[in-house]
């Protein structure tokens, strides 16, 4: 009689148990999907040479499909050793003083680069338009000046790091983070949201330019998508 009660609360935790399993997969396939699988690198809208001559063929497929890999790889590995595979990206970068060195770089070497591409666009016109353009003239006197201080805050960053245009409470401002490191941090002393970036490691650049990094920079202002800029700023 025990066992035949032992045999039933086991069969009734094992159907429980399946019945779990089921409804959550029923439920949730994304979340599921997104747990399973971890950070991936996100495929681009546009093809390597795209971008030339402004940016090179091989740079891009280099920095794309073996930088931004590596960064999602380490990320992936970091959030697993940490047990942090649910957190989203977001929030990691939010709290990342709590988090290990791995995720701070890693977190941020994927934020940034899936920003970055998304940024990037063949035959981009060179200036802004819309709301952004008018907010741009409004705090910095003109798309020229806000050009030349853009670019002097990417050239004057020491070693390696990222340029940005954010906003913050409606107002926008410029400058720049070393390694990794982005405005969504708590560490960073540069915050708000990001509307434009650019990456000035010298892998972003040094097969085409060497050390000109300066003549990356212009280069870069040919290739920006001002849509999707917009899009952040106003969202
Ligand atoms: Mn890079």
């Amino acid at each position: 009689m025990k066992n035949r009660r032992e045999f039933i609360k086991k069969s009734s935790l094992l159907a429980a148990g399946t019945l779990g399993v089921l409804s959550l997969k029923t439920k949730g396939m994304n979340f599921i999907l997104e747990e399973n699988t971890g950070f991936t690198l996100p495929k681009l809208s546009y093809d390597y040479n795209a971008l030339e001559p402004h940016f090179d063929k091989l740079t891009m497929q280099i920095h794309h499909s073996k930088h931004h890999q590596t960064y999602v790889d380490k990320l992936n590995e970091a959030v697993k050793a940490n047990k942090l595979e649910n957190e989203p990206l977001e929030g990691l970068l939010a709290n990342v003083s709590k988090y290990s060195v791995a995720v701070r770089n890693n977190g941020g070497g994927h934020y940034n680069h899936s920003l970055f591409w998304k940024l990037l666009k063949p035959n981009g016109t060179g200036t802004s338009a819309g709301e952004l353009s008018e907010s741009i003239n409004a705090a910095f006197g003109s798309f020229e000046e806000f050009k030349i201080k853009f670019s002097d805050a990417a050239k004057s960053r020491f070693g390696s790091g990222w340029a940005w245009l954010v906003v913050k409470d409606g107002k926008l401002s410029i400058g720049s983070t070393a390694n990794q490191d982005n405005p969504l941090m708590d560490v960073s002393e540069l915050k708000g949201k990001p509307v434009l970036c650019l990456d000035v490691w010298e892998h972003a650049y040094y097969l085409n330019y060497q050390n000109r990094r300066a003549d990356y920079i212009n280069a870069w202002w040919n290739v920006i998508n001002w849509d999707e800029a917009e899009k952040l700023f106003k969202g």
